[in-house]
């Protein structure tokens, strides 16, 4: 439960350090390749079959899904959904993981809808017939995976999973983020060359201005759905080759750590809201100039040495951020 019960932040302007290493990823490729076009609007939401208690439409902030949580107390009480089969007892999966897949399997199938209160502890025990224990094993690691919320006092809500959070406490990658969400990564290279480095880009590196700059800026999908833009620099002496590789389908940090032993360590994010330019909103699919996040990232691996440094804009409608505050 800590995810729920940690005090959440939204900010138009953060800056934060993400601190020793989220084990990046080296070994999970990206998955296939975009598909859909840059304009394919967001699609909507799987239709509720059982009642739908509650209206909240996306997106969801912290205020709307505070909103749509009073709404649903408010409402009708939970449904009684089915939830499935009934539970193997004798079977080798513990009966929490099977709770927790039949809640899964409700919400992908749309009979519990984003910000929907689901029954309670007290109900479900008496539903799957075990404890309340049991229950909260399930409820735990839904909300671990960001299916669920809960509000204290409220209860538990289903998350809506068109909005990607990024914990900013972790140094992850785009691929591990959307995965993470039980989405599927994917790129479009939108361009891709070595350039000689600004001034200003030399000094970010510590690096001479002569120096060569490699740029990627790729599209970034989550299930085939823009959601960023993202502008990778790194200076090209401790890439060579990197143009070459396949980077609509692979991780840059795998390509990073596997072929050429870039070991990421720590990055410092800065965040600003904007207004996206024409071309952005054309990638992004936005049908007009809605707010979107600016993010720069200035990483550095093992050894202290800045190693990338990207510009990204990311649909403020799709994606938050959020920092726990202990
Ligand atoms: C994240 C990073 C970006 C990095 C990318 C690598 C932000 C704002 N940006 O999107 O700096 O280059 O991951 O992703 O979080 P990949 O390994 O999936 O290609």
């Amino acid at each position: 439960m800590t995810g729920t019960r940690a005090l959440r932040q939204r900010a138009s302007t953060v800056s934060a350090t993400a601190p020793a290493p989220a084990p990046v990823s080296a070994s999970a490729p990206a998955s296939a390749p975009a598909s859909a076009p840059a304009s394919a609007p967001a699609s909507a939401p799987a239709p509720a079959t059982a009642p739908a208690p509650v209206s909240a439409p996306a997106p969801a902030t912290a205020h709307s899904m505070a909103a749509a949580a009073t709404a649903a107390v408010a409402g009708p009480p939970p449904i009684a959904a089915p939830f499935g089969a009934p539970l193997d007892r004798e079977g080798p999966t513990p009966i929490f993981a099977q709770i927790r897949a039949r809640l899964e399997e409700a919400i992908g199938a749309g009979e519990l809808v984003p910000h929907q209160r689901i029954p309670s502890e007290r109900q479900l025990s008496d539903r799957f017939g075990v404890s309340r224990m049991t229950v909260r094993q399930a409820l735990d690691a839904l909300i671990h995976d960001r299916l669920l919320y809960s509000l204290p006092g409220k209860g538990t809500f289903v998350a809506d999973r068109k909005i990607i959070e990024q914990p900013l406490a972790h140094l992850t990658s785009f691929t591990q983020d959307i995965r993470a969400r039980g989405m599927r990564p994917s790129s479009r290279l939108l361009a891709g060359r070595i350039v000689q480095a600004s001034f200003e880009m030399a000094r970010l590196f510590d690096l001479a201005p002569t120096v060569e700059i490699v740029q990627v800026t790729r599209l970034r999908l989550a299930d085939d759905e823009p959601l960023a833009i993202e502008a990778v620099h790194i200076p090209s002496a401790l890439v060579p080759g990197l143009l070459a590789r396949d980077l609509e389908r692979e991780s840059l940090y795998t390509i990073l750590g596997r072929d050429y032993g870039i070991v990421l360590a720590s990055a410092r994010q800065t965040i600003e809201a904007a207004e996206p330019t024409v071309e952005e909103q054309r990638h992004l699919g936005l049908d007009g100039p809605r707010p979107v996040l600016r993010i720069s990232r200035l990483t550095s691996d093992a050894n202290g040495r800045t190693v990338e440094y990207v510009r990204s804009v990311y649909r403020g409608d799709r994606y938050h951020l959020t920092v726990e505050l202990r």
